[in-house]
């Protein structure tokens, strides 16, 4: 897919991205579906969302993709970066891949014979128990489809499947890497390592079957990086005949004294939350809307951003990288019922896709946060043991990112001592009490967490906002008015960045508009079937609460 680097250079990479062929099979079972018979008589884009285009919009069902390639004889690796939301995969006919889920990378493998080959995609954005990640009832829309990029690797007899890097000392400029390899056979190959062009370590090294090597590298050329200067290094792995490059900043992520700290600085997050959507492509980015989206992030004064609710697209992590942007990125939930978190179904996919988002997105300096859950019942004790699992999991994957969740109610949460930084979603002066009572819940929230014994943790507004329907105005300013959201807004931002000191970081709610899900009682409470609390509408144009909180973002730089 496009990064903003190229990943490998030895590695034969074919970019399956254009128009495939497909078909919609709406409520067909995929169990039933001879593929070797499955009549095409349409074409799509990938990446794309088969339910954001006119002809298919708002459908929920069984389709297929198809692509040919012409391949060499050799192992060959098909990667999704995502597929919305279940998918099974198909090699000349021969079924090598089944994955539920959304927003993740993932791959399978094949031993392809020379000629023709012809891949099929079954894709299914129904709800039901073949993805137990998805829910009718998500305030978004769950499009479906090849939603990201789509690549071809042909394979040697070593692959390396992974690297990770990861800052030991911001001082020293030391780093630790993790290469993860599988091989056909145990073998002594070379390896060899480079960053930002310099040869750093040429080895020969025994390889079984699968497995890990760790290096420890000093670096001292490299500039740290920064939300104020983003520094970024390459690091270049050669392995037997196999390669990968990784882009990565060294930095530390830290949480001191009730503040988040990057570099042993602490920072003060000012930011807004950002669905991956659009009327036009459903979750798949366009480049041009992930510009627009830093560009505006970047006018509006933010250095903060979290991914609700779900991984984010790769190439806006890139960018963030190069902005300063700070990221929090969450695994997909949104306000499971408890009888879901404890189911043992959902609890294991939860961890399968927690494990692929942090092996995706690992290396991003911009990511400081690693997020869980998202308004689910951390306030009952039956949430409790799966906060404690996913929260563990991934400080086992990640040591060097503090982990939260968003709580949908701090002042009966029962969770947050299990975080290293607590965070709560708000909705004063909307969905309970008026404008005025917001210093005095934001202050509530504070004394909550505090008169937990928890004072030592940093503090987030998660989500906070008001909904505007776009170029709605009155005489009154009243609830819906681009004036009130932009009042409430300004009331917000007013206390936390003057009023108090105890809460060091918000994400407003939210950048751009997005479609809601089809359920009715939602759609009665969104007008046009659109979650309008955007600072932008979802065509990107501004309201008047972007410039409300521009202002104020920006007020010692205008
Ligand atoms: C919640 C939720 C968001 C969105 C928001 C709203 O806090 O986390 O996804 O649904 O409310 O607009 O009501």
């Amino acid at each position: 897919m496009a990064r903003r680097f190229a990943t490998h250079e030895r590695r034969e990479v074919a970019a399956l991205d254009g128009i495939w062929d497909f078909t919609f099979l709406g409520d067909a079972d995929p169990d039933a579906i001879a593929v070797d018979r499955i009549a095409f008589d349409d074409v799509m884009a990938v990446p794309g969302c088969f339910d954001a285009t006119p002809a298919f919009a708002g459908k929920r069902g069984l389709a297929a993709y198809r692509i040919r390639v012409d391949v060499e004889a050799a192992r060959h690796r098909l990667v999704f970066e995502a597929v919305q939301h279940w998918c099974r995969v198909f090699w000349n006919g021969e079924l090598i891949r089944e994955h539920a889920g959304g927003f993740t990378r993932f791959w399978s493998e094949t031993e392809a014979e020379a000629g023709e080959a012809e891949i099929i995609v079954l894709v299914d954005n129904r709800f039901d128990e073949r993805s137990p990640l998805h829910m009718e009832h998500f305030d978004w829309y769950a499009y479906g489809g090849i939603s990201r990029s789509v690549e071809l690797h042909r394979l040697g007899p070593v692959r390396i499947d992974g690297v990770r890097i990861a800052t030991e000392s911001v001082a020293a400029r030391r780093v630790h890497v993790r290469i993860d390899y599988t091989a056909d056979t145990a073998a002594s190959v070379p390896l060899e390592i480079e960053c930002d062009g310099r040869t750093v370590l040429s080895e020969a090294v025994d390889l079984q079957t699968s497995g890990s090597l760790e290096r420890t590298l000093e670096l001292p050329w490299v500039a740290p990086w920064s939300p104020a200067e983003p520094n970024l290094s390459l690091l270049t792995v050669r392995l037997g005949g196999d390669d990968l490059r990784e882009r990565f900043g060294v930095r530390e992520v830290r949480t001191e004294n009730a503040r988040i700290t990057v570099n042993g600085e602490p920072v003060t997050l000012q930011g807004v939350n950002r669905h991956e959507a659009h009327p036009q492509f459903g979750h798949t980015q366009p480049e041009a809307l992930l510009v627009n989206d830093i560009q505006q992030l970047q006018d509006l004064g933010c250095n903060f951003v979290r991914g609700s609710h779900y991984p984010l697209d790769p190439l806006f992590l890139d960018l963030c990288d190069e902005a300063g942007i700070l990221v929090w990125c969450e695994s997909v939930g949104w306000q499971y019922p408890v009888e879901h978190l404890t189911d043992p179904g959902f609890i294991e996919a939860q961890v399968a896709h927690i494990d692929e988002m942090v092996a995706a997105s690992q290396n991003h300096p911009s990511i400081i946060l690693w997020g869980i859950l998202n308004e689910c019942p951390s306030w009952s004790e039956a949430g409790r043991p799966v906060y404690a699992k996913l929260l563990g999991r991934l400080r086992e994957l990640d040591g060097s990112r503090p982990v939260t969740y968003a709580a949908i109610n701090a002042h009966d949460d029962q969770c947050f001592d299990l975080v290293d930084v607590v965070s709560a979603n708000t909705y004063p002066g909307w969905y309970f009490g008026d404008i005025p009572d917001i210093p005095g819940e934001l202050d509530r929230i504070s004394a909550r967490v505090d008169g937990l014994g928890l004072g030592d943790k940093p503090l987030i507004i998660s989500e906070i906002g008001a909904g505007a329907v776009p170029g709605h105005v009155d005489q009154l300013g009243s609830l819906w008015t681009e004036d009130y959201q932009s009042r409430l807004l300004d009331t917000v931002i007013g206390h936390l960045l003057d009023g108090q000191d105890r809460i060091s970081g918000l994400a407003i709610w939210v950048l751009g508009d997005f479609r809601t899900t089809e359920q009715r009682d939602f759609l009665l409470r969104r007008p046009r079937g659109v979650n309008d609390k955007g600072l932008v509408d979802e065509y990107r144009r501004p309201k008047q609460a972007y410039r409300t909180v521009r202002g104020r973002f920006r007020r010692d730089k205008a």
